[in-house]
């Protein structure tokens, strides 16, 4: 009797299997960074500055010393006598660790304070001395590259300017020829403002130092564990083999937790100095001010179109600001990140993107959350810019999109900035969202509604994510190739434990890794135990982010089963006493071809690899795989919301959201859908609500989560996701694409464009984001695009107290320039007029 096993009953792929990781969480039970307790453990404190840009002229830590309890003050010239004061950062830069010259942002790190609690560390860090000369302050890219700028690295040869690249791609001359043939150029210029990650836990290290091994091991916060042992042992010059990165369980990372950051490497070196464990756990404001933000970008593009809707070409310049130390973490071929991904699933002749990075005096970061690289401005921009030029040619946005799609027939499609798309029906996306939004029936209802004075607005966007760095032939971060890995070891009563490159965060490896070895080897997924984040014991890998862990960790965990699938195959053979040709597999099992009654389970091979070999056969029934992907996948998504704006307030309400995902192959489809509700929830509140900014004088504005809001499950408008469209990766062994990025990427721009549809009498073309109601409120009345950096409110803005700032005019990045000294009137930012 055949033992045909049911794939959904043992866990396998399509099994919307219950999370294993969320028992122990539930049950809080999980196992975090500040949950370990060492014996002997002491406790650092940060002392950050006060100042965006200042020249520090003395640090006096004589009476944080004298304080009982306090085992080390740490400062940028103890740093420098060890050649740490500055770090390498992970893009060819460098970051200061503890700041020795000039302190170049509010919240830089300039001293730690090691001590026998926090308590009495945080009281230290405050009985520390220091003697401030403040610095003129840069806080947008027009203000980096205007005449007369301060120099903010002036710690480096070379760098005569604040420009830290000027970088291009795509094609110039055939994107000229095209505007040159275009009947209607549509333009759009915007800026996405910084965000931030802001996940539940914040960054946090504890480092043990053992001098008698010599062994250091660090417990801490980071998506990536093999990128930060190379960098400890490059930066702190220590063996490799003596280094030991563990990230236990993660409160969420969403990017924040890739970069390598001052906190960990003063508890290393707290923690050699010393010889006992120091643990840095970085408290919110902490988080929010100085660790990886994202986007602080402006956009500025048009369009060549034919007037019967055809895209001809698309032209586009982006001015990033990076703050004060170019941080990013991505491949190092693309200085902007993937962000020529932009109109990857538009059927494009040619397009031409330049990119300038600036530094400016704000937190370092630009490049994560929630996106693979810049991937989420990029989606935002032609979703913006798409929705304008179907405005400025008159015709439906939906028809615009579905015309200039990239075809069915069409992949693998190269696009104009040289990606290779691998698969997708986009057409049948939209048209499964329509049909689900109710589209005909919405545009009649909100023609009606308008004649009432009731503004109804729907937005549509869509995206497409390049996902799975590498390949290694162009991806690298530091020369380091992106690839990952599997090692899945069977023991000998069928039980398993398997161990990747990749690190969850909340994303559910644990549960899915297993789904797939139970797919490849017909073992139930319960028996497999999945581990992550221990360099002592997990095979090399890149981490996770940019959703690279389905498409490279996934395709590296179907690649190590099929490997032992192959071994089992051979043992079965042994067992069953015919010949390996005769053996055929079915999910679970091997039988005889000619008498399928005659058969071996998978775990009858397992005993027999260490109980039963044939001759001459190596022992055991492990193995392990490095995937190096040919390409990346290419999920695709529409997304599409409906609100209704009062025109008396400027606030709006979300009526519906629809998202139709085609991630390829689901390996659990529950956790895809949360991952996909997570990702709108991130979406939402950057639309809506969510902005770090900056005044004048660089003080960060949105420190805490009063001003820095995160939606709860109150405000989060409800979902309805569909996954009826699935389009394979051709090259992913199970055709598995990434997803966790997808919704937060291609959201944004859903909900801008609804609410400018339901005020598109006014004839404004853009407001950006956050669309708090102020700012609709001021598009709605003055009939202008409300554009630029978010506007900070001081008493002194024109316009009085509580004045709105008036919209940056749309001219430049960051508006006219002009840098502003110190202690000089807080001005008006969000035109960056200056003094
Ligand atoms: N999955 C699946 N079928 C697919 C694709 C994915 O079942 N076709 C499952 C995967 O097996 C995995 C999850 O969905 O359990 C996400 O997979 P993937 O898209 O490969 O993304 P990663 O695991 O690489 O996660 C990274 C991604 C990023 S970059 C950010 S940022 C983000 C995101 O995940 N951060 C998160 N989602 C997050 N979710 C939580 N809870 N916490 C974070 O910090
Ligand atoms: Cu860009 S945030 Mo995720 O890639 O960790």
């Amino acid at each position: 009797m055949s033992q045909a096993l049911d794939e959904i009953k043992i866990g396998g792929l399509g099994a919307s299997r219950k999370r294993v990781e969320d028992d122990r969480f539930i049950r809080g039970r999980g196992n975090y960074t500040d949950d370990i307790t060492l014996p002997g453990m002491l406790h650092m404190e940060i002392l950050r500055s006060p100042l965006a840009h200042a020249r520090i002229k003395s640090i006096d830590a004589s009476k944080a010393w004298e304080i009982p309890g306090v085992h080390l003050v740490l400062t940028g010239e103890m740093m420098a006598t060890r050649n740490l004061a500055w770090m390498p950062t992970l893009s060819y830069d460098t970051q200061a660790v503890l700041a020795t010259d000039k302190v170049r942002f509010q919240g830089q790190e300039v001293a730690c304070v090691v001590a026998d609690d926090p308590y009495i560390a945080k009281d230290a860090c405050e009985a520390i001395d220091v003697e401030y000369e403040p610095l003129p302050v840069i806080v947008n890219p027009a203000q980096a590259v205007a005449e007369g700028a301060p120099v903010i690295r002036d710690d480096k040869e070379n760098q005569p300017d604040n420009v830290i690249y000027d970088w291009e791609v795509g094609d110039k001359a055939g994107t000229d020829r095209a505007f040159e043939q275009a009947d209607v150029v549509s333009k759009l210029k915007l800026h996405y403002p910084r965000s931030h990650p802001s996940p539940i836990e914040c960054c946090g290290s504890i480092a043990d130092f053992n001098r008698a091994t010599s062994k250091l091991t660090v417990y801490m916060t980071t998506q990536a564990p093999h990128i930060i042992r190379a960098a400890v042992a490059l930066v702190a010059e220590l063996p490799e083999h003596m280094i030991r990165i563990v990230s236990p369980d993660i409160g969420g990372g969403f990017g924040n937790k890739v970069p390598v950051y001052p906190g960990y490497v003063c508890s290393i070196l707290a923690s050699i100095l010393l010889e006992r464990p120091v643990k840095w756990i970085e408290d919110k404001s902490g988080n929010l001010i100085s660790t990886g933000f994202a986007r602080d970008i402006y956009l500025d593009g048009e369009m060549a179109l034919r007037r019967d809707g055809k895209i001809l070409g698309v032209r586009m310049h982006a001015d990033a600001d990076h703050g004060a130390f170019f941080s990013d973490a991505q491949p190092s071929k693309f200085k902007i990140g993937l962000l020529h991904s932009t109109f990857a699933c538009y059927d494009l002749p040619a397009a031409h993107l330049t990119a300038r990075g600036t530094y400016s005096n704000k937190a370092p970061g630009g490049v994560a959350y929630r996106c693979s690289f810049r991937v989420t401005e990029a989606m935002f921009f032609q979703e913006r810019m798409i929705a304008a030029a179907a405005a400025d040619l008159g015709m439906d946005p939906a028809e615009f999109r579905r015309m200039n799609f990239v075809k069915d027939e069409q992949f693998p499609h190269r696009t104009p900035f040289g990606f290779l798309l691998d698969s997708g029906q986009y057409g049948k996306c939209l048209d499964v969202g329509l049909k689900a939004v109710g589209y005909e029936d919405f545009r009649r209802e909100q023609a009606a509604a308008r004649k009432r004075g009731k503004l109804l607005g729907l937005g549509i966007s869509t995206m497409t994510e390049p996902l799975g760095a590498g390949n290694s032939r162009e991806y690298d971060i530091l020369g380091i190739k992106m690839f990952d890995s599997a090692e899945l070891k069977i023991h000998m009563t069928g039980k398993a434990i398997l161990r990747t490159g990749a690190k969850t965060q909340g994303q559910g490896h644990e549960t899915t890794w297993a789904q797939i070895v139970a797919h490849e080897l017909g073992l139930p997924a319960e028996d497999v135990v999945v581990e992550e984040g221990d360099t002592d014991t997990a095979p090399f890998g890149m981490g996770t982010y940019a959703s690279r862990s389905t498409p490279v960790a996934g395709a590296a965990v179907s690649m190590v089963a099929r490997k032992i699938r192959a071994k089992a195959r051979k043992l079965a053979a042994h067992l069953l006493e015919v010949s390996e040709e005769d053996v055929e597999w079915e999910l679970g099992r091997f039988y005889v071809r000619s008498a399928p009654d005659r058969g071996v389970t998978i775990q009858e091979c397992a005993m027999a690899a260490y109980s039963n070999m044939p001759d001459g056969m190596e022992p055991g029934l492990e193995n392990t795989a490095f995937y190096d992907p040919p390409n990346l996948t290419w999920p695709f998504a529409v997304y599409l919301v409906t609100v209704e704006v009062d025109p008396q307030t400027g606030v709006w309400d979300v009526l519906n959201i629809v998202a139709v995902d085609d991630c390829g192959v689901r390996i659990n489809p529950m956790i895809v859908e949360g991952q996909i509700m997570g990702g709108l929830t991130e979406a939402y509140a950057m639309a809506n609500m969510q902005f770090i900014t900056f005044d004048a004088e660089g003080n960060c504005v949105g420190s805490n989560y009063m001003d820095y809001l995160l939606p709860t499950a109150w405000e989060t408008p409800g979902f309805e996701l569909h996954s009826e469209v699935v389009t394979p990766s051709p090259h992913h062994p199970i055709g598995a694409k990434g997803v966790g990025e997808c919704a937060a990427v291609g959201g944004p721009a859903a909900f801008v464009n609804a609410v400018l549809d339901a005020i598109s009498d006014t004839g404004v073309r853009n407001i950006d984001m956050p669309l708090l109601p102020d700012r609709v409120w001021e598009a709605i009345t003055s009939r202008k695009d409300v554009s630029g950096a978010p506007p900070v409110r001081t008493d002194d803005s024109p316009g009085g107290s509580g004045g709105v700032v008036p919209p940056q005019a749309s001219t430049s990045p960051g508006g006219s320039g002009g840098v502003v000294p110190p202690q000089a009137s807080t001005g008006d930012l969000a035109s960056g007029s200056g003094v």
